[in-house]
């Protein structure tokens, strides 16, 4: 892991960077010199110990912390006002006046209300809202908010672009842990409570995360986050019982497998008291599972989930489950039906504290997917969306995409599962079934880089996720301003060209690669650069369909694979009717003629055409505008950033002359314009 100065790094410091110029009267001044406080706790401690730290930077000078006082000060505690609405992690906020003395309140449901109060308030500063007029009452829409790390013990991550991990290194947790401290906090900062290290492709080394041998280091992981109000999950084998406990089988129903695992998690308990759970990959992708035991997912997740629930721990059961050895020359098969064809027929066999966590889109992470047919079809089963701020398939951080927009598009997709407005938050949130656990999960983007994130600009994802799932309300564009404030500062030119960039990141990274929803025109295996035909699965012809007439898969339920029809009818008849098909996911759904006219009059070989040089236009304008910001913003972000944009400029190009290319040669349709083909 790289060295780091941290405090001296904008890089480093990210969004919680206090080194900057704000404006703040002479009364709010006057009460930032004191902290009242009465109550204890580790994370109040946190909750105190972080706003002090920002206060020293605006005021320079520790605030005092008394028990009683008669001056002005900010007051830290726990909510006793019932009139006012909080659920856990919820606060208020509030100026006001006590014994002629201005006070600011600062009021949690819980310790993690408290601690998120005080970052809403740092936030609230930093950002330029008025102090003197302060009065928040804020409570998070999902009350489960995880990040998930794909981090291997070895040190890699797999689908990691930020560099090593920053918790474990040759097979060992590290040990100097200061860096994970520093990452809860960051999490913390944007109310992210729930955090798994490992990967779901758990290896022989992870395996033993539950045992005796590496349990004592988790636990050290675990006090850190605990500090910050954030739980500790980890992934595990579901052969473990084989792996280290020294069984012949797996299987769920087996009386002795069922005690090894209620064993396994009273150890795990007896180090961490409050240890979150399980997230398991089973029968995926050559992952062990109950298949083998011809038991089903729910029988498999149930045992776990019973080893877990005296503890009140559960269980993230994994819906990524497919068949990747499908024969694509089969016509009805079809990877994105997978996922609801295993679950669907399962819903309300899962127990209590079992949630399954379900991909945003019906295959893997695309730039463009429909939402899955399985937010809507589970109506009795908790659900957890799982996003991936890890760029895999959107340029793995070197590319700039912003995916803020495709997740809110996802959460805001009105899945029409009990009438009008059953929006997927309200899935995911529990509301919508009144299931018991609601959350959201994303795959991490960061590691040992000294921005985190690889990518300074892939910040804002990381940020963005976590102020998005705490308010599903806040648009993509309000995220990204208060990113870019946070991050580089109020001077209102600089922000409005990173918060433009930012919101048109995303569709200028489709425009070059993938046209109209097709998907997965990527090289095989590391996923990075064009291979129109690269599917790795696909070793009978290309994944897309393409030929020399007509391009998309036809997943229509009339003449295709019959996948639209897993939606609600309401949805699956505007997908299945090519007049009501939202283009941008044409291909997605339908295999059509080269010469089909979309909504603009362009056909579809010109619109693939055109994006493609469109978007590399706009990268070239992207650095145009980047470089107005050279001396206006701390250099070595500046400096990092325009590195990745010629990356991005060079390889936008090479996804532009590809694409044009194979689709021009299989054609022989012309460019309206007479571009230059290579
Ligand atoms: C962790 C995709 C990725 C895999 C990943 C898998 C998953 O297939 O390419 O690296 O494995 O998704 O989500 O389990």
């Amino acid at each position: 892991m790289e060295y780091i100065n941290k405090e001296s790094s904008s890089l480093y410091n990210c969004w919680l960077n206090y080194d900057k110029e704000v404006t703040l009267s002479d009364e709010i001044k006057e009460i930032l010199k004191t902290i009242q406080l009465n109550e204890e706790g580790i994370i109040i401690n946190t909750a105190v110990k972080e706003l002090s730290r920002a206060i020293k930077k605006l005021i320079g000078k520790t605030p005092e912390i008394i028990k009683d006082t008669m001056l002005s000060h900010i007051y830290l505690g726990k909510l006793k006002d019932k009139t006012i609405k909080l659920v856990p992690g919820g606060f208020s906020i509030k100026k006001s006046t006590l014994n002629q003395k201005n006070i600011i309140e600062i009021l949690g449901k819980d310790e993690n209300g408290i601690l998120n109060g005080v970052f809403s308030f740092i936030r609230a500063i930093y950002t330029g809202s008025n102090i003197n007029e302060i009065n928040i009452v804020d409570n998070p829409r999902n009350m489960v908010r995880m990040i998930n790390h794909w981090d291997n013990m070895s040190g890699d991550i797999e689908r990691g672009y930020a560099g090593e991990s920053i918790f474990f290194k040759d097979n060992h947790i590290v040990e100097n842990k200061s860096r994970i401290r520093d990452y809860a906090r960051l999490m913390a900062s944007v109310a992210i409570n729930g955090i798994v290290i490992n990967n779901v492709n758990v290896h022989k080394q992870e395996t033993k995360l539950i045992t005796d041998e590496l349990l004592p280091e988790v636990k050290k992981i675990a006090d850190i986050f605990r500090a910050y109000g954030i739980k500790l999950y980890l992934s595990v084998n579901f052969a473990s019982p084989m792996e280290i406990g020294g069984f012949l089988t797996a299987d769920p129903l087996d009386f002795n497998v069922r005690t090894w695992w209620k064993k396994t998690a009273e150890n795990i308990y007896s180090y961490i008291p409050d240890f979150g759970g399980f997230l398991v990959k089973a029968d995926s992708e050559s992952r062990p599972g109950p298949f083998t035991y011809g038991r089903n997912h729910a029988e498999g997740a149930n045992m776990l989930a019973e080893a877990l629930r005296l503890f009140g721990g559960i269980v993230i059961w994994r819906c990524f489950v497919y068949n990747c050895k499908l024969d694509w020359r089969d016509r009805s098969t079809d990877r994105a039906k997978a996922a609801f064809d295993n679950f669907k027929p399962l819903d309300g066999k899962f127990d209590e504290n079992v949630v399954l966590q379900v991909k945003n889109g019906p295959v893997d992470f695309q730039i463009r997917e429909p939402i899955s047919p399985l937010f809507g079809a589970l109506k009795q089963t908790n659900e957890f969306m799982e996003f991936q701020i890890a760029q895999e398939y959107t340029g793995q951080q070197k590319h700039l995409c912003y995916l803020v927009p495709m997740w809110k598009e996802a959460l805001d997709f009105d899945t029409f599962a009990n009438g009008k407005d059953s929006n997927v938050s309200k899935i995911v949130d529990g509301s919508l079934f009144k299931t018991k656990y609601g959350g959201v999960a994303a795959v991490s983007n960061i590691g040992g880089s000294e921005c985190w994130t690889g990518h300074p600009l892939a910040q804002a994802n990381l940020y963005g996720y976590g102020r998005l799932i705490w308010n599903t309300f806040l648009s993509s564009d309000e995220i990204a301003r208060e990113w870019v404030k946070l991050t580089f500062g109020a001077e209102k030119d600089v922000e409005q060209i990173i918060v433009d960039i930012l919101l048109e990141s995303r569709e200028v990274y489709e425009k070059y690669t993938c046209p109209l929803g097709v998907g997965w025109m990527v090289n095989p295996n590391h996923h990075y650069g064009p291979s129109v035909e690269g599917y790795e699965y696909s070793p009978w012809g290309t994944y897309n369909y393409a030929d020399y007439k007509s391009i998309g898969v036809d997943r229509t339920v009339a003449t295709g694979t019959g996948y639209i029809g897993e939606y609600e009818p309401t949805v699956a008849d505007k997908f299945e009717n090519l007049a009501t098909c939202p283009e941008e996911l044409l291909l997605f759904f339908h295999n059509v003629l080269y010469s089909y006219k979309l909504k603009t009059g362009k056909t579809v070989i010109q619109h693939i055409y055109d994006t493609h040089f469109e978007g590399v236009e706009k990268v070239d304008e992207f650095i145009n505008k980047w470089e107005t910001l050279q001396n206006k913003i701390d250099s070595k972000i500046f400096d990092l950033v325009m590195e990745k944009f010629q990356i991005q400029k060079k390889d936008s190009r090479e996804w532009r002359d590809v694409v044009n290319t194979y689709f021009y040669r299989k054609t022989g349709i012309d460019d309206l314009y007479k571009r230059k083909i290579y």
